[in-house]
């Protein structure tokens, strides 16, 4: 019943186009992997990077991008030691698989490991109705969370709730939300009020700012009409000494430039967009003499993605999000680049 040729996203030479390709066969899989039914896709923006080739990695050729894929295990490798079984609802994510062994992977760093795949980047990802991964990084997805909406949560979702907690920002706290009405930036929005954080959300538009609103950030700032960004933000805190946290998901650089600047003393900017070439710039005497801290947050481990899940399948996190024919993909990148999409496109693969 597993067909011979399925419907994918193929990237060569900086272009994508969707094309016919032979479906790997139950028969060929290796121990540790498995084949899943992809249903629906997110669209990340780092499929776009990845796409474009912008970033400073060099990913397989041709590629078959996607790393938010919800889907059914349809065969496992024999002698595969897993969990898992035939029909289980599962999620691909970005991290494709670690070693789970090393150093990194021992303390819960598996983004780290020097052995990780990626999904969409250096494997192929979930822009294809039938993706080969690896058994013992695929999440399950709670029952009551349906597969169309569990899709973000597994590359936005787990990623701006890691960079949250990485923010240590407590219950109470304000949090400023650079690129606030995209597809990282709109849940980051929903998983800060879930943890008890008030927040100013930043991005540019009517629709983003009806978006940001109505998912209950309290102060809006419009990047495009605001000419000094850190006095607004800082002046959006009640004290005016800015917020205790900023978690920056814009795909540029700009967004980056003042955000050591407006976060309040001791203050954390945790970065989580990944523009190409982008730099920020720290005044060392303001950053030394008022405790002021730069982290980086990459995706999640396992258990990130399993807590970000169930926040989402009790209802507290929802994602905004447009469901479209697979084959729209290369409208939707053309949008994301354009910075016009709101929220999160999710791909329908059998439509
Ligand atoms: O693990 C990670 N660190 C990780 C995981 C997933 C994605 C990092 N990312 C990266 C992506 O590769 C990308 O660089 O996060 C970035 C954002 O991904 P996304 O949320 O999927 O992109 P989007 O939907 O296009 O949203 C970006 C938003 O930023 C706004 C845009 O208007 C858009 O709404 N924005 C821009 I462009 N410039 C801005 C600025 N100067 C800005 N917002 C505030 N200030
Ligand atoms: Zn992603």
């Amino acid at each position: 019943q597993i067909p011979k040729t399925q419907k994918a996203a193929v990237v060569r030479d900086k272009k994508v186009a969707i094309e016919t390709v032979p479906v790997v066969q139950p028969s060929e899989l290796k121990v540790g992997e498995a084949l899943v039914k992809v249903l629906y896709s997110g669209v990340c923006h780092t499929d776009l990077h990845a796409q474009l080739g912008d970033w400073p990695l060099v990913h397989k050729e041709p590629l078959i991008g996607g790393h938010e894929g919800a889907g059914i295990v349809v065969a496992i490798g024999e002698h595969t030691d897993t969990d898992l079984k035939i029909g289980d609802r599962v999620g691909i994510k970005w991290l494709a698989d670690s070693c789970l062994k090393c150093d990194y992977c021992r303390q819960g760093y598996e983004p780290l490991c020097h052995q990780a795949l990626c999904s969409g980047f250096s494997v192929d990802g979930s822009f294809q109705q039938y993706a080969v991964s690896f058994a013992r990084h695929l999440t399950k997805i709670p029952e009551s969370l349906p597969m169309d909406k569990a899709a973000p949560i597994l590359c936005a979702g787990v990623t701006v709730y890691k960079a949250l907690k990485q923010s240590n920002a407590r219950a109470g706290e304000w949090v400023v939300i650079p690129g606030a009405g995209g597809g990282l930036g709109h849940l980051a929005i929903q998983y800060a009020l879930y943890m008890g954080l008030r927040v100013i959300a930043i991005d540019t538009g009517a629709q983003k700012q009806a978006l940001c609103t109505k998912l209950g950030a309290e102060r809006w700032i419009d990047f495009r009409e605001t000419d000094d960004i850190v006095k607004a933000v800082k002046a959006a805190t009640p004290d005016g000494d800015g917020p205790h946290a900023a978690i920056v998901t814009s795909a540029v650089g700009a967004a980056y430039e003042q955000a050591l600047e407006y976060v309040r003393p001791h203050g954390t900017v945790v970065s989580v967009g990944l523009p190409p070439d982008a730099k920020v710039s720290a005044d060392v005497f303001w950053t030394t003499f008022l405790e002021k801290q730069l982290k980086g947050s990459y995706v999640g481990n396992r258990q990130d993605a399993v807590e970000a899940l169930d926040i989402a399948a009790s209802g507290r996190v929802e994602t905004t999000y447009t469901t479209l024919p697979f084959a729209k993909l290369p409208e939707v990148y053309g949008q994301m680049h354009d910075g016009s999409l709101v929220g999160r496109v999710v791909l329908d693969l059998w439509a």
